[in-house]
């Protein structure tokens, strides 16, 4: 038996579209920032009847198990053992929060999943194993700023994530406006390969985005936040203008999601250092100092349909509890 827990991740510089394959390698790298606020608890007990899945008390069928007992399979190739798995899952990520809980959920099941079944993976094979699950629970194994490589292997050996110690201690903020209740209407997964097969501005993407990657990088080891909230913004952009492109056009955006992005942009240019993000979902998620955080949450609450507004700190890496 073993537990774990890993905290969520927003992507400053986004991951979207996949390499072929069965590996879940994707198209593009990611930077990313390991939230304090939000995160999944994972307890893996080997040697059930079958494997299960409860989550927040409330014992699960379908998809869900389906994907787990998928994952566990892959440690339990890695350990040479066979025996089903009841697995017990809490989720501190609001579904209203407007942040993805996938990420977490990967990220705690690897490290919880590796324990209980007794294999030692360093660091990043643990996390190309993660990236198995979710592209974006690679990153959440770290803490801090991560940056995530796209990897050029076929085996996927080399698709992991990596942290960038430069980074800590640095006091940014995030400050997530909830824009609209329920689940999103078009899964990262289903949008990310539909842009790739339909949108014309695809490939586009994946040209440009390596020199975002690498300026992000820089600007965390300078802890320039002006220049790394404008990349942040840009990538943004660029990934919604290219699932807008594609056929039929995948919109995450609603009117509240624009509003609340001007709203930043206005606060920016009366002197706030504040930059805008949004991942498949309505939710806009702002950078900003800790200084300028509780302001920035206020004139996000002011904005009409944001619905909440909560603050995150940068977050710890995945940990085994017990
Ligand atoms: C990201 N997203 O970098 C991007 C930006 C959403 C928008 O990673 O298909 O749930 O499971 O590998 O990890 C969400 O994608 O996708 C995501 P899969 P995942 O955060």
């Amino acid at each position: 038996m073993a537990e774990a827990y890993a905290h969520t991740n927003i992507a400053l510089v986004k991951y979207w579209g996949k390499r072929p394959g069965p590996l879940n390698l994707p198209a593009v790298g990611s930077l990313s920032l390991t939230l304090d606020a939000f995160g999944t608890w994972t307890r893996v007990t080997p040697g059930a009847a079958t494997d299960t899945l409860e989550l927040n008390g409330a014992p699960q069928a379908g998809e869900a198990v389906r994907k787990v007992s998928a994952f566990l399979d892959m440690v339990r190739a890695l350990a040479g053992r066979t025996e089903p798995a009841a697995v017990h899952s809490r989720n501190d990520v609001p579904t209203a929060a407007g942040l993805a809980s996938s990420a977490s959920a990967f990220a705690a099941l690897a490290v919880a999943g590796c324990r209980a079944y007794g294999v030692n993976l360093d660091a990043r094979a643990l996390s190309a194993l993660a990236r198995r699950g979710s592209g974006s629970a690679a990153r959440s194994l770290f803490g801090g700023f991560v940056l995530m490589e796209k990897g050029v292997r076929e085996d996927g050996t080399d698709a992991c994530a990596q942290p960038l110690p430069a980074g800590d201690g640095w006091p940014v903020r995030l400050v997530v406006a909830a824009c609209a209740e329920g689940p999103k209407e078009v899964s990262s997964t289903d949008g990310m390969t539909h842009t790739q097969h339909t949108s014309p501005y695809f490939p586009a993407w994946v040209d440009t985005h390596d020199a975002d990657l690498r300026a992000a990088a820089d600007h965390v080891r300078t802890r320039d936040l002006e220049r790394l909230g404008e990349v942040m913004e840009f990538s943004t952009l660029k990934m919604h203008a290219s699932a807008m492109a594609s056929r039929p056009g995948v919109i995450y955006w609603r009117g509240v999601s624009l509003e609340a992005a001007l709203r930043v942009r206005q606060l920016r240019a009366a002197g706030t250092p504040a930059w805008f993000t949004m991942d498949a979902g309505p939710h806009v998620k702002v950078l900003t100092t800790e200084q300028d955080a509780p302001a920035v949450a206020a004139a996000l609450r002011e904005v009409p349909g944001v619905l909440r507004v909560q603050v995150a700190a940068p977050g710890p890496a995945a940990r085994v509890l017990a």
